[in-house]
């Protein structure tokens, strides 16, 4: 396992990752509710404000914006992704390689596993491949550990959600990205379950304020590292205030009534 603690994509130990790869993953459907984010720049721009550790994007997007923003925020370069248009097992190709991701100005990796899927057998074997060809780069290595596949219809129970972080640890991630897995003291037996691999929550579908820095708070309180999300910022109108509200949960460890 590699530190992160002084990693480019932390701030004092703690993670907050903008993801924006869902123009892949869901189509540009997710930019509906404020149609500007369809424009990279905007998200890009959001991606500055101080609470933002790394903006996690796929290579194309990667390649034409990030230069222009190389001096204000990390990359996390996600290297598989598939389009929701697929409609087989889940599975995940490998859009770029380690050593480019590196070229383009990446600070670390991020790789999505599904454990469960009949295509877990090769999805390990090219997380093997990246996540050795990071190390020879001291890049930490992101994985967004989502088991899914036939019989596997309920991806949030707790007991599913801990064996995630504990494959992300098993398998040699530096950071668990996982789904919320619904109450604080199954977030407790997520974090214990990922060892000394750190555990950040995954956003998930626009909610309330309230809820969302409530589930946040769980994470922090758990031991957890912090949050790579997406819709619940760049999906409000005004993401700068949620923002601000995350970087006192996150960052300066304020309770959620503090921040609202
Ligand atoms: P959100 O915070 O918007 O859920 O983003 C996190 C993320 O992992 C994205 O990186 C990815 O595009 C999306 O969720 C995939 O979600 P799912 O596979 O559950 O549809």
């Amino acid at each position: 396992m590699l530190p992160i603690d002084d990693s480019p994509i932390t701030r004092d130990g703690k993670v907050l990752i903008l993801a924006y790869d869902h123009g892949l993953e869901h189509g540009p459907t997710d930019f509906d509710p404020v149609p500007e984010t369809t424009d990279p720049e905007v998200v890009f721009d959001i991606a500055t404000h101080d609470a933002v550790s790394a903006i996690a994007t796929q290579k194309g997007v990667a390649e034409s914006y990030y230069p222009s923003y190389e001096d204000d925020v990390s990359l996390l370069a996600k290297l598989n992704g598939t389009s929701d248009l697929w409609m087989g097992e889940p599975d995940s190709p490998q859009n770029w390689s380690v050593d480019y991701a590196y070229e383009v100005g990446a600070d670390a990796i991020g790789y999505t596993v599904y454990s469960g899927s009949n295509h877990e057998v090769e999805m390990y074997e090219e997380f093997r491949e990246v996540q050795e060809a990071a190390r020879t780069l001291d890049l930490p290595v992101v994985m967004w550990s989502y088991p899914r596949g036939q019989g596997l219809k309920n991806d949030t129970k707790p007991g599913t959600i801990a064996y995630a972080s504990r494959i992300a640890l098993e398998l040699g991630a530096d950071v668990a990205k996982v789904k919320y897995p619904g109450d604080p003291d199954a977030m407790d037996e997520v974090v214990k379950a990922a060892g000394k691999t750190e555990v950040v929550m995954s956003g998930g579908s626009k909610t309330s304020d309230e809820q969302f820095l409530k589930s946040v708070k769980a994470v922090m309180d758990a031991g957890g590292a912090g949050l790579a999300v997406g819709r619940n910022v760049w999906q409000r109108e005004n993401p700068e205030e949620l923002l601000d509200a995350l970087e006192g949960v996150i960052y300066e460890g304020k309770s959620v009534d503090a921040v609202l």
